[in-house]
């Protein structure tokens, strides 16, 4: 079925010159690494890879890089940093930049600890309250990670390009096969901690995730952040993409016929223990991390039975738009068990009983019961 969807996002990308493909292919090869190390010890998913919680368990504040989940719409391109440029152009910028590995390098960068997470982590989960899967990655809620990202905020390179008073959106687009590309509104754009990143927990970016330059805009549905970035396009006008028209849309349900481009998250919560979990009876420290796309996370409360809610402890660090780490004690007596565990954050969201239904499954922020059986 034709929507004239089509002929509007043809007209606008023609307009924005977003249809041409990037010149300077020869320094991207697309047989790449293809998925990421067979060793490694996320889920396989094809292209993609799931965080193990239970891993987590032993890990400290941040997503080690082996255990970071990996989201491809292509196969990982390989790029040669020294032939590598990022450029910066279109109607909303006075001036054209073309930017190498070094030029980077060489603008002051910062570091931020923060999370990145898939639009349709937790997934999976509407499969029970649909009583049909939602179609797409049936992650459950290993999509999400927290690293230390290095780099130059977006804004130093918009403004050094010179943003003009028209400038409306920016779009990211990727050198992967598939092109992958998005805008971003303008304000989100220039807020401080919206990266061009280059490192991750302190070493290059590595190639499944970007290298050598992608974008970390925290807080927003992780397919906001591009990886492998070729080109920054400054529109004055509106842009449109597949990644904001016919994917990553929020539709149906509540929604509607509309197709809302997915934006920010919503706070969720998940436990760090196999899913299903086997634990013998007795004491156990059962651990876990919230975490919410606006605020630190305030408290988080857990229930073995779905009526009585008691605290968990929050320990180590709280930073907004990453998580915060809780743990409770428990004595475990042999039977089996939902854990539920609901999180509320430093502005007042609190994860519902029922996520909002749409169609793709994006945003399923509902408590979530953790099968735990426990022996004798
Ligand atoms: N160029 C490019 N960027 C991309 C993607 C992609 O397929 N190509 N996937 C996006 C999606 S949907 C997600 S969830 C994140 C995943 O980042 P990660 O693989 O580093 O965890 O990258 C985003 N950036
Ligand atoms: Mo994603």
């Amino acid at each position: 079925m034709r929507t004239g969807l089509e002929d509007a996002r043809g007209a606008r990308e023609a307009a924005g010159g977003i249809s041409k493909p990037l010149p300077g292919r020869l320094f991207v090869d697309h047989r790449g690494s293809g998925r990421p190390d067979p060793e490694d010890p996320t889920g396989d998913m094809g292209l993609n890879a799931e965080m193990r919680w239970e891993a987590m368990a032993r890990e400290g504040y941040l997503t080690p890089v082996g255990l970071f989940f990996v989201r491809n719409h292509a196969p990982t391109p390989r790029v040669d940093p020294l032939r590598w440029r990022l450029r910066v152009e279109g109607p909303g910028v006075r001036r054209a930049l073309e930017l190498g590995y070094e030029d980077l390098l060489r603008m002051s960068g910062v570091s931020l600890v923060r999370a990145l997470e898939c639009a349709g982590n937790g997934r999976a989960f509407f499969a029970g309250e649909r009583g049909r899967p939602a179609p797409g990655t049936q992650w459950r809620l290993g999509a999400v990670g927290v690293a230390e990202w290095t780099g130059v905020p977006l804004r130093e390179v918009l403004l050094r390009a010179g943003l003009r008073r028209e400038a409306r959106e920016v779009m990211l687009e990727g050198l992967d096969a598939c092109r992958m590309r998005r805008p971003l509104p303008l304000e989100k754009a220039l807020e401080e901690d919206t990266l061009l990143a280059y490192g991750m927990n302190g070493e290059p970016l590595p190639p499944d995730h970007g290298y050598p330059l992608r974008a970390v805009v925290p807080g927003w549905a992780a397919v906001a952040s591009v990886k492998w970035l070729g080109r920054i396009y400054v529109s004055d006008v509106p842009l449109l993409s597949p990644w904001n028209t016919a994917r990553y849309v929020l539709t149906g349900g509540p929604f509607g016929e509309g197709r809302l481009p997915v934006g920010p998250q919503v706070p969720k919560s998940a436990l760090e223990l196999p899913w299903p979990a086997r634990l013998p009876s007795g004491r156990h420290v059962i651990t876990g991390r919230s975490w919410s796309p606006s605020a630190g996370i305030r408290h988080v409360k857990y229930s073995l039975d779905g009526r009585s809610w008691r605290p968990a402890q929050l320990f180590g660090p709280n930073i907004p738009r990453a998580w915060a780490r809780w743990r409770f004690v428990w004595e475990a007596s042999p039977g089996r068990y939902r854990i539920r565990v609901r999180a509320t954050d430093a502005a007042g969201n609190t994860q519902p009983d029922k996520a909002t239904p749409n169609e793709l499954g994006y945003l399923y922020g509902a408590v979530v019961g953790h099968p735990v059986t426990v022996e004798p």
